[in-house]
């Protein structure tokens, strides 16, 4: 007798950290709702109300069968009477008129349009429709407006970088990073992270992480691969982070902490494959161009560390935050992506894959394409 897969008889962890949650999103009608309104609560600051959506938006991408009636998610955790009652309206209508409403309203419009543009976050939005500004022309049409380099070059690459990276192209920028960094460190370990470990077929942007087994060795490359890629022509904006570890500060406490590795978030002038029929095909609809603008994040670890990096870099976001809160609430630990402290026994916890992190966390090990929470 097999059971049929519902809320009923499947047990459904709070944790994205103990859900397989693959890219096969059976429910994205109702996900695609709570994901809008988690970006609604964003934009009106409302953090409690944000991160109550995407848990919510998350748990219903982890179930393994389309939801057809209320009563397959009476008993899951974190859906509460607002988030059932836009369930049942999608159910009835196939559309939810409340998420509708919200998505007409000119802050949520004007925030949508402005963090759209690299280098724009909640702060500038903030500024920018405080002083009355709605919309991307708006801003184009105000020249007295002080905008930053990283914003000048959002604005110059708009149509680039706000269309996807494909798969093919993810491929080509880790096949160019590995070529050029390889020639100074021919052992070094490179490694595409991000959305496209985890097996998305295009993302925002390409992650690559970067450590090297000889201790040390890892700390020209960043600087180096810039070089490079500014003689070759292939840069058009570089903002360098300086690692600001400390060994002996324990991992943060917020589950959204930024890491200390040194880094640097990059656009590329990335070469336009060419197919064997030319020009007739063009895989990224640059028409005729023979580059595409691409956002690029290198990440340079010491050896040690680049289990924990990796395990932080690869994301899901969402995964993340609830592997730190499983962290601290179940296991008395505290993890970020330098490491795992065990509080009780007072030591930092060697790792030198992502298995081992979950063996210490005492977690069923899920693969990157798993932690599309
Ligand atoms: P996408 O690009 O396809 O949209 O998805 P993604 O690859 O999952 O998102 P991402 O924004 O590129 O972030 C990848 C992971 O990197 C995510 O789990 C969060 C993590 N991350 C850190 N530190 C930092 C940081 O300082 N900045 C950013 N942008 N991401 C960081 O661990
Ligand atoms: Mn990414
Ligand atoms: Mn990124």
């Amino acid at each position: 007798f097999n059971p049929p897969l519902s809320s009923s008889c499947v047990q459904v962890s709070q944790y994205a950290c103990q859900r397989r949650t693959t890219l096969q999103d059976t429910n994205r009608i109702f996900t695609d709702a709570f994901d809008i309104l988690a970006e609604y609560f964003e934009f009106s600051e409302n953090k409690g109300r944000k991160v109550a959506f995407l848990r919510a938006s998350s748990l219903i991408k982890s179930l393994p069968f389309p939801i057809t009636a209320m009563k397959e998610v009476e008993r899951l955790p974190w859906l509460g009477d607002q988030m059932k009652a836009i369930i049942e309206e999608i159910l009835e209508e196939g559309k939810s008129y409340k998420v509708l409403e919200l998505m007409s309203e000119e802050r949520y419009k004007s925030f949508k349009q402005f963090t759209s543009v690299f280098g724009v976050g909640l702060k500038t939005s903030d500024k920018w429709y405080r002083m009355g500004f709605r919309t991307l022309e708006d801003i184009k049409n105000e020249k007295e407006l002080k905008l930053t380099k990283m914003q000048k070059c959002g604005f110059l690459y708009y149509e680039d970088i706000t269309s996807s990276v494909s798969w093919a192209e993810a491929e080509t920028t880790d096949q160019l990073i590995k070529s050029i960094v390889w020639k100074f460190v021919p052992d070094a370990v490179v490694t595409l992270t991000g959305g496209f470990r985890r097996g998305k077929k295009n993302g925002h942007d390409v992650d690559i992480i970067i450590t090297c087994p000889r201790k040390g060795k890892e700390k020209n490359i960043l600087h180096n691969t810039i070089s490079v890629l500014k003689n070759q022509g292939l840069l058009l904006f570089s903002d360098i982070i300086e690692s600001t570890f400390v060994e002996t500060k324990l991992p943060s406490k917020h589950v959204d902490a930024l890491d200390h590795f040194q880094k640097a978030f990059l656009i590329l002038k990335l070469p336009t494959q060419q197919t064997a029929i030319g020009d007739i095909i063009d895989p990224c609809g640059c028409e005729g161009r023979k580059w595409k603008a691409v956002r690029l994040d290198l990440v340079i670890t010491p050896y040690e560390q680049y289990s924990y990096a990796l395990l932080g870099w690869t994301g899901s976001r969402q995964f993340e935050r609830d592997l730190r809160r499983y962290t601290t609430h179940e296991r008395k630990m505290m993890l970020d992506n330098h490491g795992l402290y065990d509080k009780s026994k007072k030591v930092f916890l060697k790792a030198s894959n992502e298995e081992e992190i979950f063996e210490h966390l005492g977690l069923d090990y899920l693969e990157p394409w798993e932690r599309n929470a």
